[in-house]
């Protein structure tokens, strides 16, 4: 076995349904691409709020609402420093990687791309990083082109580099493939953006819990992610910008704590990063999101994607070791993520009857249809990986599969 620092079993205990049986067998939780499971720390942290020091923030001089936008805004401090970016006016509260893409796309896309101009975007994509992009492009009279991937599940650079003109506006890309896993080179994808003058945003929703993000080493100007991939309560998430252009974009929504006066004959507006903070936000949440930054911290990023790299490689080779089993996407970089087909066996049924072992694993298009497209399947298996995963959990996974073969055969 490994020399992991990690301590599997300890951690394991911090997280309450991971202790839970599903149909009378210990849950085998390997859909964290999904959602992933929360430690106590953060159930404790939400509870501690919503007892302790619920109230508005921004808008009261009363204690409570003091506390609650200390811990608030104590919150978007650590998401700054977990994601290495420079200022916390650069950190702005979302539902989540898909209202952040929405916002950057009607903001900042509404104001830089024009007729005639290009969006590039990748097979990779998720849907949430696809469609905003259809639509302001639509909207707008632009191209949306999309850079080709190989059979290994690979963003094709040199495809890319050939792409890129003096149309090309804006590159969005994902960091991590949520479908296949792939870890794109984003570094090299920013790079070569900027040479043509043109902004990248990153879909890091499946990166950051999983690898350690550095925005200002990447340069990339906005980099999204979900709290709830990242162990952390749904509902919330944060879009980093670069300051410069964040100040240059126009509104989003509009209403409360977006503003500094009203009349009815004119508005001013709010500094960042409340410029986009339209409404109450989600507090608890944000307070959920910084105590499983805190969480994640502990253990140390650099031990997660270690631990979880060797996991991933480990059932990737016992799942092909099956001879019925094809995996999609074999990335030389990947994360833990393991999507595969067995011919004659639709992914559902796959997913069905590994439910009845206590295995939960994702069966569909993971939302990200033309990945499939590409690969000539209409839905995969996938089994994602989070660090409180065992090799035990990926055998017994393998063995539910080898049943499920022996029943369609
Ligand atoms: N992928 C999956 O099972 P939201 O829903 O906004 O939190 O995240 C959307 C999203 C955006 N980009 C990537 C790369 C993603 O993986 C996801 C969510 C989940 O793969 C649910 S569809």
């Amino acid at each position: 076995m490994d020399a992991s620092p990690l301590d599997i079993d300890r951690i394991r205990r911090d997280f309450p349904i991971l202790q839970k049986t599903v149909n009378d067998k210990p849950l085998v939780y390997l859909d964290n691409a999904a959602t992933a499971q929360k430690p106590q720390a953060v159930i404790d942290a939400i509870s501690n709020y919503y007892s302790g020091c619920n109230a508005n923030v921004h808008r009261g001089v009363h204690r409570l609402s003091v506390d609650a936008t200390d811990a608030y805004e104590g919150a978007r401090s650590k998401i700054r420093e977990f994601i290495g970016a420079g200022r916390v006016e650069e950190i702005i509260y979302v539902r989540g990687a898909t209202e952040a893409i929405n916002l950057v796309a009607q903001t900042y896309g509404q104001a830089n791309v024009g007729t005639g101009d290009e969006v590039i975007i990748s097979t990779l994509e998720h849907h949430s990083n696809i469609v905003p992009w259809q639509i302001l492009c639509k909207q707008l009279g632009a191209t949306l082109r999309v850079v080709p991937i190989n059979d290994a599940g690979e963003f094709l650079f040199d495809e890319y580099e050939a792409m890129l003109g003096p149309r090309t506006k804006l590159v969005a890309i994902n960091h991590v493939s949520n479908a296949l896993g792939t870890i794109n080179p984003v570094k090299r994808i920013v790079e070569k953006a900027h040479e043509h003058g043109a902004a990248v945003l990153v879909d890091g929703a499946q990166a950051v819990p999983h690898v350690m993000v550095d925005v200002r080493a990447l340069d990339c100007d906005f980099y999204t992610f979900s709290s709830h991939k990242l162990f952390g309560p749904t509902g919330v998430g944060a879009l980093y910008g670069k300051f410069d252009i964040l100040e240059a974009m126009p509104l989003y929504q509009s209403g409360g704590d977006m503003i500094k006066s009203v009349t009815f004959e004119k508005t001013t507006y709010n500094d960042l990063p409340y410029r986009f903070e339209a409404g109450t936000p989600n507090i608890a949440g944000a307070v959920g999101l910084g105590a499983a930054i805190d969480y994640v911290t502990e253990l140390g990023m650099d031990n997660i994607a270690r631990y979880e790299h060797d996991l991933g490689r480990y059932a990737a080779e016992a799942l092909s070791s099956v001879p019925e089993v094809r995996l999609i996407g074999t990335a030389r970089e990947k994360a833990a993520v393991v999507s595969f087909v067995v011919d004659g066996v639709h992914p559902h049924d796959i997913g069905t009857i590994l439910d009845q072992e206590g295995i939960a694993i994702r069966t569909g298009h993971h939302c990200a249809q033309p990945v499939m497209e590409r690969f000539g399947v209409v839905a995969t298996a996938r089994a994602s990986m989070a660090f409180y995963n065992t090799r035990d959990e990926i055998d017994k996974l393998v063995d539910a599969v080898t049943k499920v073969i022996k029943v369609f055969r």
